[in-house]
């Protein structure tokens, strides 16, 4: 008996448009083909991917389930309210919006949510590890707030919780948010919650990196803690390109009207219902098993570069990602980009704390291990990866020999594996 779902078909797509269906092919290639080491990537599973690609994209939804603005919504209610309930018990969060198109999305609907424009906020600063839509000049959060930062002390390379305390009694913030984009350690979210009491500021998580961490009971949760978390839930969780909002319930429809009718207008059911089969799967022993073994592969990536002369910031890391400082080496992070790609590696050059490079050079890389443990990679692996990058990073010649033993291990270890 044939399914009755109309859902990835390629052939279909080959015959309409095979150009598209060369570039979809070729990404499927170049993720097979090389070690994915962004550290905000993942290789989302089979299940998400039939979601995303099902007819749950031709409905327009505006509004939540129940309450939506157009007929014929009780069939995409049910994938949105699975999701809700799947999101409200896997955090123990009182309220849960899965409807933000992605991690600025839902930033955007948090500062509106809990701020009017002119409003003071307490962000981590960018150069250190923060996010754009914390507080950068060049995106809403920075032209419309009034942003004070906090950053990471020079000797330790962790936040500094003082100046954070500091800065809050000095200028009493409406909102502090926390969460980075580039700080390999965990955050003390109890000190935060500290801060924020004393003041009285909304604390606000962006938890975009590590929620997926947080899911498989590898790190502490933001949510007992936190007002609102936010985050995107492509990372480390594995599911569709997109964001999420968690909250107390007592903000639970300012947060909702914020994201809808205020930012967005109709949700895209075929993400949101995504999101609720990535939430199922993080609800699995064996993704509590697989998020554990992230931050056990990121942790002996680490030390292996730290052996190949290649610093990581901060001493190392807790989570799934690590930043490294290569001045050692006398090599910028743009080119040890450039050298690593050449190689088969992809990775990201990254300003490190108190950098004296420009963004667009940097002394820095950020390595993660969210998709090659999807991959099924382990320890082991991280070693040999440590060893590549290394070479790769030191000697540009080398890059058609290292290319070649990246290709060995990434069949060993393949990516959607047939
Ligand atoms: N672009 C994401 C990252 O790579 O961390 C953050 O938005």
């Amino acid at each position: 008996m044939s399914t009755p779902f109309w859902g990835p078909d390629f052939d279909e797509l080959a015959d309409t448009d095979p150009e598209i269906a060369g570039v979809v092919l070729d990404e499927l290639a170049r993720l097979r083909g090389g070690l994915q080491l962004i550290a905000s990537e993942n290789l989302t599973s089979p299940a998400v991917l039939a979601a995303l690609g099902s007819t749950l994209s031709n409905k327009y939804a505006e509004g939540y389930p129940g309450r939506r603005y157009y007929g014929g919504c009780q069939v995409v209610d049910r994938a949105e309210e699975l999701g809700i309930a799947r999101a409200k018990e896997l955090f123990g969060a009182e309220h849960a919006n899965l409807q933000p198109h992605s991690g600025a999305s839902a930033n955007f609907a948090v500062y509106a949510a809990l701020l009017t424009p002119g409003d003071t906020v307490l962000a981590m600063s960018l150069p250190h590890g923060g996010h754009l839509t914390h507080g950068s000049r060049v995106s809403f959060s920075g032209k419309w707030f009034n942003v004070v930062a906090y950053g990471v002390r020079e000797d330790t390379e962790l936040i500094d919780y003082d100046q954070v305390r500091e800065l809050a009694r000095q200028h009493r913030p409406k909102m502090i948010i926390c969460g980075a984009t580039a700080y390999p350690r965990l955050i003390d979210f109890a000190a935060f919650r500290s801060i924020a009491d004393e003041v009285g500021s909304w604390l606000v998580v962006d938890a975009a990196h590590f929620i997926g961490l947080v899911a498989g009971g590898a790190i502490p949760s933001p949510v007992p803690y936190a007002d609102v978390v936010s985050f995107t839930t492509h990372k480390v969780l594995r599911g569709p390109r997109g964001g999420m909002i968690l909250c107390r319930e007592e903000l639970a429809a300012r947060i909702d009207k914020a994201v809808f009718p205020f930012s967005q207008g109709g949700p895209l059911m075929h993400a949101v219902a995504a999101k609720a089969v990535a939430l199922r799967e993080a609800a699995t022993p064996a993704y509590a098993r697989y998020a554990r073994q992230v931050v056990a592969n990121a942790q002996v990536l680490a030390e292996g570069l730290a052996a190949e002369g290649i610093r990581p910031v901060g001493g190392g890391t807790d989570t799934h990602l690590a930043l490294l400082d290569l001045r050692e080496l006398g090599v910028s992070g743009r080119d040890a980009e450039a050298r690593c790609d050449a190689a088969g590696i992809t990775l990201n050059k990254n300003a490190i704390p108190f950098d004296p490079q420009p963004p667009a050079i940097s002394s820095g890389i950020r390595v993660g291990t969210p998709a090659v443990t999807t991959q099924g990679m382990g320890e082991g692996e991280m070693k040999e990866i440590a060893t590549l990058i290394g070479r790769a990073v030191r000697d540009p010649a080398a890059g058609p020999e290292i290319a070649t033993a990246v290709s060995s291990l990434v069949a060993r270890h393949p990516a959607y594996p047939r």
